[in-house]
């Protein structure tokens, strides 16, 4: 059955969210293939059974990150011809913060070389020794920053978004009680508040605008800034519109600017929504913060005209936000991990309820109940999903989320992550494939041992010991 709507033909199939037919087509391609058994044994072993340390040869349909992995369009690459390279005064400087004002409305951008270079910039303008950020969940490098800024990370997410089964449709919601009581006892001693949008740690999970009004209106009352972690906000806006009241007939674009309207700044992984390999932002209305961040671009990342990209990559990045609100393009994406939820669902597979923006996340204390917490069981499961069928997936558990030596009893999850305008829904039929058979013969799958831990972000390059064999499936 074909169901036409007014925005764009969406095709149903046997699963109930169906799938949009993409709103592009490919005209590059790059040739991805398939390694044998042996040689994935081999490459997994080689990377530690940690899927970061594989090399992308070896993988062959690659859900690690949709992380500067997106496919960029025709129109980024015209526009990559235009780059203005000056070191000072660059025209791609200039249209990348109209493009900022068009689509955020924030008065000031300050570029840098990606998401953590802005969230370091604004920890160290923000964060004095022993303040506050209290932010719903963390996100690994937001957390370090602050941190490494003397700051304490506190967790005001409502309590569904720590539970993978909780069908919450805004589980990236702060818990305004939560967050008054904080502001009520210790507001002088507050930095910032941060609100994520589709709240990466939760499984990609969006805010309501009720919930952002209410966390604006204390912040106001307060005096405290209201920033905001947009890398993902276009996503955040289409659920807006698909399930809060009121939202309905409201472009896609009138509501990420309303998102930006209700806070005093955000930073920008550009490497998500946007489209771009590399690149980032802090967007700030306040003329004080803005000059604050730009004493300490110069220092940091470049010259607050390129602040570590190139003009070719301002010119990609300019043209990447205004493609961020294209309604059938952000839907696009959303409905493929959509998509691949239902086909995972359908076979009983354990996921993380409702699906995310950018990735569906497998649940791997349900998937893998013979494995305690200490013998890492979404890092296994990730390993396990490699081994099987070349898939790469990230561990988002105990490896990702245990605080220095802190007890970690939270989620454990494996992160199915799906790059913008990159796989058909034939390589997500394969996926769900290789998951549905992994989970088959999920007791076969070992624990590991962790042989070697970096001292910070040790997920990115610690490395592990299976505990038994990966059997071959
Ligand atoms: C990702 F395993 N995310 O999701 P940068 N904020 C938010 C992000 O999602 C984000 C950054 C800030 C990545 C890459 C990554 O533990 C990890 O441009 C909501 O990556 O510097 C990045 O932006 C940082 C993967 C980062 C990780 C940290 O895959």
């Amino acid at each position: 059955m074909c169901v036409v709507r007014p925005d764009v033909a969406r095709f149903r199939g046997p699963h109930p969210e169906g799938v949009h037919a993409p709103p592009y087509k490919i005209k590059v391609v790059e040739p991805i293939a398939l390694a044998p058994a042996e040689r994935r044994q081999e490459a997994m072993a080689e990377a530690g059974y940690n899927t970061f340390l594989l090399r992308s040869d070896d993988v062959y349909v690659d859900l690690l990150t949709d992380s500067g992995t997106s496919a960029v369009s025709q129109e980024q690459r015209a526009r990559m011809e235009l780059g203005d390279e000056a070191y000072a005064g660059s025209r791609s400087f200039f249209r990348l913060e109209r493009a900022v004002r068009e689509v955020y409305g924030y008065k000031h951008t300050i570029p840098t070389h990606q998401g953590r270079g802005a969230e370091h910039l604004l920890s160290r303008v923000l964060v004095q020794p022993g303040m506050l950020v209290p932010s719903n969940l963390y996100f690994t490098t937001s957390r370090a920053h602050a941190e490494l800024a003397g700051g304490i990370w506190v967790d005001v997410a409502i309590p569904e978004a720590s539970d993978p089964e909780s069908t919450h449709p805004f589980k990236g919601n702060i818990d305004v009680g939560k967050l008054e009581e904080i502001l009520r006892a210790d507001h002088h001693r507050v930095a910032f508040v941060r609100q994520e949008a589709c709240l990466n740690m939760a499984g990609g999970q969006p805010f309501s605008i009720a919930n952002l009004a209410e966390v604006r209106a204390l912040t106001l009352d307060y005096g405290i800034p209201l920033m905001l972690d947009a890398t993902r906000s276009s996503e955040n806006a289409l659920f807006v519109k698909r399930r809060e009241e009121g939202y309905g007939r409201r472009s896609l674009a009138d509501i990420v600017k309303l998102i930006a309207d209700l806070s005093d700044g955000a930073i920008f992984s550009s490497k998500k929504d946007h489209f771009v390999p590399i690149g980032g932002l802090a967007a700030v209305n306040s003329d004080r913060l803005a000059e604050q961040l730009r004493e300490l671009v110069v220092v940091y990342e470049g010259f607050p005209h390129y602040g570590g990209m190139s003009g070719a990559a301002m010119e990609a990045l300019a043209q990447g936000i205004r493609e961020a609100v294209d309604e059938p393009t952000v839907a696009h994406h959303v409905e493929q991990v959509a998509y691949l939820a239902h086909l995972l669902q359908d076979a009983g597979v354990p996921i993380v309820t409702p699906p995310g923006a950018h990735a569906v996340f497998l649940d791997a204390k349900r998937f893998l109940p013979h494995l305690p917490q200490e013998a890492f069981p979404a890092q296994a499961l990730a390993a396990a999903l490699y081994l099987a069928g070349g898939v790469r997936s990230m561990e988002r558990g105990i490896v990702s989320g245990q605080h220095g030596h802190d007890p970690y009893d939270g989620l454990e999850l494996v992160r199915l992550t799906l790059p913008r305008r990159v796989y058909t829904q034939e390589h997500l039929a394969y996926v769900a494939e290789v998951v549905v058979d992994v989970y088959a013969h999920a007791r076969t799958v070992p624990g590991l041992r962790m042989t070697y831990e970096p001292p910070s972000l040790r997920f990115f390059q610690a490395r592990f010991e299976p505990l038994g064999v990966f059997a071959t499936i």
